[in-house]
């Protein structure tokens, strides 16, 4: 069985996808978050200097959010059966993605705790799909 390490800041946001395959497919997962101390003298040698990045049996490294979650959900079996039905998981994933986007410039968050502050400016973006 593969040891996964997931690293990322002490937030959700682009790591939550990944944590919750973790949990959905019970698979085990080191859930690493790093302070912003912590990642600095890291970045540099990793694959797109950010995070999240999964490393896979201490050496393997998978940066990209997206990839990290196309990669986990193939893994353990949560990918489509069909091309169909991948084109649709796709379609999911990448509205995610842009609603993702969308909401980047009101997560914050600082050392002294964490405050997640999502305000939701453009209520039709959100509201289209859900
Ligand atoms: N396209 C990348 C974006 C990653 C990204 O912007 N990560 C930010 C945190 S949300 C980061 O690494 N910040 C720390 C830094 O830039 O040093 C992905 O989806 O993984």
């Amino acid at each position: 069985m593969p040891e996964y390490k997931l690293s990322y800041l002490p937030i959700r946001y682009l790591a939550e996808p990944a944590r919750l395959i973790f949990h959905y497919a019970q698979e085990e997962f080191e859930d690493e978050r790093l302070s912003f101390d912590e990642w600095e003298p890291i970045k540099q040698s990793s694959p797109f200097n950010t995070l999240p990045l999964l490393t896979i049996n201490g050496h393997q490294q998978i940066g990209q959010s997206m990839t990290i979650f196309r990669y986990l959900a193939k893994q353990f079996g949560l990918d489509g059966g069909t091309d169909f039905e991948d084109a649709h998981i796709n379609c999911v994933a990448e509205y995610f993605r842009e609603m993702m986007e969308k909401a980047r410039p009101f997560v914050r968050f600082w050392n002294r705790g964490i405050v997640e502050e999502t305000v939701v400016s453009n209520g039709s973006f959100f509201r289209k799909g859900f």
